[in-house]
């Protein structure tokens, strides 16, 4: 075993939280490491989020990682929902003072945030897979991780997990000082990149009894496009034809409407999960984004949690950088905690109002309707929908 390396923060994963939390430390001059499992290769494809609050936005661009999202990002004024045959659009910045989105893929920000931290720091190794985090409760935590072949420790002032769901740093705090509450869904997405212009402006949810269905997209030329499916579905049962005449069929109005068809490609089953870790924080450890919370992708918030959460944390030690003062880190966990919930139920809430789950009754059927028809005549209860579509303020 080679002897240990120390660092100030030890950050495990390289996705949008670990990426935009080594760049925000080491603007702030605070030493930090990034191990990362897999290589570059895999991190940039992993086809994942897309939409990007205006508050994400703000953070890339004060970061300096906003240029080519300025450059290519496609700036959204709304999205439409689709339901009964008929359409409805929700206009962000008439609900919300000025808000609205940004349609740049999470592939592309976390490409533009490895660019930048391969150009001019901080360290960011590949291929570097954490096994244990050690010493939560004590002042020296530490990442014992695989590298080149061989088992490594990492001493750290604190270590932040940003591994994802799946990975270790959460395990390391111990069973009775976490709590996690979760909600599975009886259904998934099927998740497809067409190489076809996007047949609408803007993003398309709908509403059907056949199931849900949304058009988004990456650029002008690429569309990306979702449908709930059953849990279990093999990718391979959807052959390209079938997935277009679904989508034609859920996205349906009584005025004719076809999407345009091209190439499918990267099709993948995406299960639907809600889940929270809570505290954030044990000792010496901290997770950010998914490592801390889940969220089903019908709200496009998993990214910009993800993002919220790093934020906070950054100020935090930088706080303590400065000032040896912990106040900001103590209070860490609840005040991520408090946007997590609302971006939890605001994601549950576009989950089960826009999914038809093959058990759900003619009377929860109506209901949907309902809700989505109070939607498109109460500007109030559209407002409700826009702020949290939007993103609301960072605290
Ligand atoms: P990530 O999971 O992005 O990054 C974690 C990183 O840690 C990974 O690179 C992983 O390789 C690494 N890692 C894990 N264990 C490790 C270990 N032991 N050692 C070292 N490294 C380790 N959100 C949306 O808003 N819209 C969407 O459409 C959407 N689609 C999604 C599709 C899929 C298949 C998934 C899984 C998620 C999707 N999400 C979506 C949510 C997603 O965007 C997350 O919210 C976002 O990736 C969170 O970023 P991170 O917290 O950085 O976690
Ligand atoms: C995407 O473009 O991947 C996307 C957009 C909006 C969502 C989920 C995913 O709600």
């Amino acid at each position: 075993m080679t002897a240990a390396r120390h660092t100030t923060v030890g950050i495990i994963g390289a996705g949008p939280a670990g990426l935009l939390l080594a760049r925000l430390l080491h603007q702030a001059g605070i030493d930090c490491l990034v191990l990362e499992h897999r290589d570059r290769a895999y991190v940039e494809q992993r086809q994942r989020a897309g939409i990007l609050e205006q508050g994400t936005v703000d953070v890339l661009r004060a970061c300096g990682a906003g240029e080519r999202m300025d450059r290519e990002g496609l700036v959204h004024d709304g999205i439409e929902l689709r339901y009964d045959r008929r359409a409805h659009r929700l206009d962000f910045p008439a609900l919300t003072g000025g808000r609205r989105v940004t349609v740049y893929a999470q592939t592309e920000v976390v490409k533009d945030l490895i660019a930048l931290q391969l150009a001019s720091g901080p360290s960011l190794l590949f291929g570097a897979q954490a096994v244990a985090v050690e010493g939560a409760d004590t002042s020296r935590p530490r990442i014992r991780y695989r590298h080149a072949g061989r088992e490594r420790t990492l001493t750290c002032d604190y270590v932040i997990g940003c591994d994802g769901f799946h990975g270790v740093t959460r395990s390391a705090v111990p069973e009775g000082e976490r709590r996690t509450y979760e909600r599975s869904y009886p259904y998934s997405w099927l998740g497809v990149l067409a190489e076809v212009p996007p047949s609408s402006d803007e993003l398309i949810y709908a509403h059907s009894e056949r199931g849900f269905a949304l058009f988004s997209m990456r650029t002008p030329t690429v569309s990306r496009l979702y449908l709930q499916v059953p849990n279990g579905t093999d990718p391979a049962d959807w052959p390209d034809d079938r997935i277009w005449e679904e989508l034609e069929a859920r996205a349906a109005l009584d005025t004719p409407w076809k999407p345009a068809r091209g190439p499918l490609t990267a099709k993948s089953v995406l299960p639907m999960r809600s889940a929270v870790t809570e505290p954030m924080r044990y000792g010496r450890i901290l997770l950010a984004g998914d490592a801390a919370h889940i969220v089903p992708p019908t709200g496009a918030k998993g990214l910009n949690l993800a993002v919220a959460d790093v934020t906070v944390l950054a100020r935090a030690l930088t706080h303590l950088h400065h000032t040896g003062s912990t106040e900001l880190l103590d209070a860490y966990s609840d005040t991520c905690l408090r946007r997590v919930w609302r971006a939890e139920h605001f994601s549950y809430f576009m989950t089960t109002t826009l999914h038809t789950d093959a058990h759900q009754t003619p009377f929860e059927t109506r209901l949907q309707l309902s809700q989505l028809d109070r939607i498109a005549t109460s500007p109030h209860a559209a407002a409700e929908l826009a702020e949290n579509y939007t993103g609301l303020p960072l605290e």
